[in-house]
């Protein structure tokens, strides 16, 4: 008897337990990814920089198509002062090398200049020909991921554990008649004591 007394009680008691952390360790948010790289600053170009490159636009094609853009990556142009500019256009002024009426313009090197929406954007050299002989470059940028998360000024502070009331135990785990303490369980064994 005393023996199946305890058993039950043991077994209210863990699954009490059970309830309790599973539901403390449910309301536990997973930590959000950390992002290893931050902003990513791109030279476009790299090494070629931003001129009229020996083959063509498929060359700046090339570089563009080899690298994976998100909103916040940064492209830095490099070219000797005076000799080029860099200007975002239009996919139409791309296409046309049209450099009359342009989004942006930057005219002194190193040209930073942040990608700050999601999307194709194009860039050109306004210098007369450069663009026709090449010097042109289209950059698709993907929505952010979790490597840019949003600045933490930004992001409204949150505690680490929510602040939540206290669980309960479940109605049918309160028992309406408290068992009694089974600090001798030898005299239940010999019947109640005298
Ligand atoms: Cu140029």
């Amino acid at each position: 008897m005393a023996r199946r007394l305890g058993g039950v009680i043991f077994a209210v008691a863990a699954a009490v337990m059970a309830a309790l952390l599973s539901g403390s360790a449910a309301q536990v948010p997973a930590p959000p990814p950390e992002h290893p790289k931050g902003v990513v600053t791109y030279t476009v170009g790299d090494a070629m920089g931003w001129t009229i490159p020996a083959g063509g636009a498929a060359a700046y094609e090339a570089w563009a198509n080899s690298q994976i853009f998100e909103v916040g990556d940064i492209l830095v142009f490099n070219f000797n002062d005076g000799a080029h500019d860099v200007a975002e256009v239009t996919e139409t002024a791309f296409n046309s090398c049209d450099g009359t009426n342009t989004l942006s313009i930057s005219t002194v090197p190193p040209a930073r200049i942040t990608l700050a929406t999601a999307g194709q954007h194009f860039f050109i050299c306004t210098v007369p020909g450069h663009c026709s002989s090449g010097q042109k470059v289209a950059i698709n940028v993907t929505a952010p991921s979790p490597r840019h998360p949003p600045q933490p000024s930004r992001r409204p502070r949150q505690p680490l554990l929510p602040l939540l009331p206290p669980r309960r135990p479940p109605p049918w785990l309160q028992l309406s008649h408290p068992l009694p303490p089974l600090r001798h369980p030898r005299r239940l064994l010999h019947g109640p004591a005298p």
